[in-house]
């Protein structure tokens, strides 16, 4: 990876490349924990993290809120000029910022790259230039594409949905619009393709037909899976759970209900899932059961690394910061053998009054150390034994005799329950011990 790089004009003058200083640094512009190089388990840092910047969020955002106005005002929007100049200038930004934190992936939106035009064409156009000045720089830093995606909520077509809405036409204007996305995501060398279903359910099911509209997203699934296989696509298709926001019900709502959802389309081979710690919360779950649950149903893939309120019922966005959270995420990521083609984009945002140039770097450096703790701490759960060691041994009744016959389908429900009638009376009663593993947990993370 290129040290740094600087396009035209440099946009973050005051920022040099961060680096690792370890945890007694006050440097609020270095990594206390985040070593890329470091060694855990057999993997470098770098290489189980997989940190990926949200361009959407990042450069595209500007703090407005439904109660007030921008309040980031950047240098690469507010510099003049057309529309395509200003793509471009906040391309030379982004990798300037990809490139000084040190991340090795980012993420976009086919509308975060390059403007809407009139015509669905005068888009596409624009987004093949955009991709081209994105791949130079790609080839410049090292940067990789972790996933791309199509914005498929923000014009007002989509007001109800855009694979699930109920006019053929626009169904038909976003698989346009996806298709291009998808060529897009290709020319970069994309390692996935992402769906989030922004406007995918309901307002209200008084106007809905909720079966045709399942159907119609399901089809539409299918065909652009089947275009950018054709066109060559290797990598892996997301669809990225939510229940709610902006609709009232969003049909991806969870990691089992979207594993339904592609078995019953025949999307399962292809398709994996984007964990969204927020989205999570949001479903009534938390981030571990979501990815523990994606991990059981062998369709784990890549995580939106963000954080709720817990209070506030919405999608905040916020960096990661509890190391609970991220250390028992890092654990079932493990557990599920790790990253392939997926990583920890970090799908957040700044708050609304984060308003130094330096805010934007502060808030990736924080999360990247909370998600090194939370490996670091995984790590030391895995390696130690003792929780992995407890949960192996509360099932060993199950590894032999009737246990590991009942397992392997050896067993018909009238001799089960003969079994049941013998066992009666000489069970044995046993601790679940949560406040002992509880405890187990906190002296990793204090003894780190
Ligand atoms: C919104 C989603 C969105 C997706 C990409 O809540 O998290 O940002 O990750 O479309
Ligand atoms: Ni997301
Ligand atoms: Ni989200």
């Amino acid at each position: 990876m290129a040290d740094f790089y600087v396009g035209k004009k440099e946009y973050f003058p005051k920022i040099k490349k961060i680096k690792y200083e370890g945890p007694k640094s006050d440097n609020p512009l270095a990594f206390k924990y985040y070593d890329p190089e470091k060694l855990v388990g057999k993997k470098k840092m770098k290489d189980h993290l997989r940190f990926a910047i949200a361009y959407w969020h990042s450069f595209c955002a500007d703090g407005t809120d439904p109660f007030g106005q921008a309040t980031h005002v950047h240098p690469w929007t507010s510099d003049a000029g057309t529309p395509m100049e200003a793509a471009e200038h906040k391309l030379d930004a982004a990798f300037e910022f990809f490139t000084k934190l040190g991340a090795n992936f980012y993420c976009f939106h086919d509308r975060d790259l390059a403007p809407e035009g009139q015509t669905p064409a005068e888009s596409e156009k624009n987004l093949v230039e955009m991709t081209g000045k994105a791949k130079k720089l790609q080839k410049a830093t090292g940067v990789k594409l972790l996933w791309g995606t199509a914005n498929l909520f923000s014009n007002p077509r989509y007001m109800n949905g855009a694979a699930s809405n109920p006019e053929f036409g626009v169904l038909a204007v976003a698989a346009n619009q996806v298709k291009a996305a998808i060529d897009a995501t290709i020319e970069l060398g994309g390692q996935g393709y992402t769906f989030w279903g922004g406007r995918e359910g309901y307002m209200t099911l008084l106007n809905t037909d909720l079966k045709r509209e399942k159907d119609h997203l399901g089809r539409f699934f299918a065909l652009a899976r089947d275009y950018a296989r054709k066109q060559g696509f290797k990598g892996v298709f997301y669809v990225e759970p939510k229940p709610m926001e902006p609709t009232k019900h969003q049909y991806d709502y969870d990691v089992e209900t979207v594993a339904l959802f592609l078995k019953n389309y025949g999307l399962e081979k292809d398709f994996r899932m984007n964990i969204e710690s927020n989205h999570a919360e949001l479903a009534g779950h938390d981030f571990f059961h979501e990815l523990e649950t994606a991990s059981a149903l062998g369709l784990f893939g890549s995580v939106d690394a963000n954080r709720g309120d817990f209070i506030n019922g919405w999608d905040t966005d916020q960096f990661p910061w509890s190391v609970y959270e991220t250390a028992l995420a890092m654990y079932a990521i493990l557990r599920a053998g790790g990253f392939t083609t997926g990583g920890l984009n970090f799908d957040a945002k700044i708050r609304r009054n984060s308003v130094d140039p330096a805010d934007l770097f502060i808030a990736h450096i924080g999360g990247m150390d909370t998600f090194a703790i939370g490996l670091e701490v995984a790590n030391r759960i895995v390696k130690d034994g003792v929780i992995p060691g407890f949960v192996k041994k509360r099932y060993a009744s199950f590894n032999t005799g009737d246990g590991a016959k009942f397992e392997k389908g050896g067993l018909n429900f009238t001799e089960l329950a003969k079994i049941g009638g013998e066992k009666y009376g000489s069970l044995g009663i046993s601790s679940g011990k949560q406040e002992y593993l509880e405890n187990v947990l906190n002296s990793y993370l204090l003894g780190l």
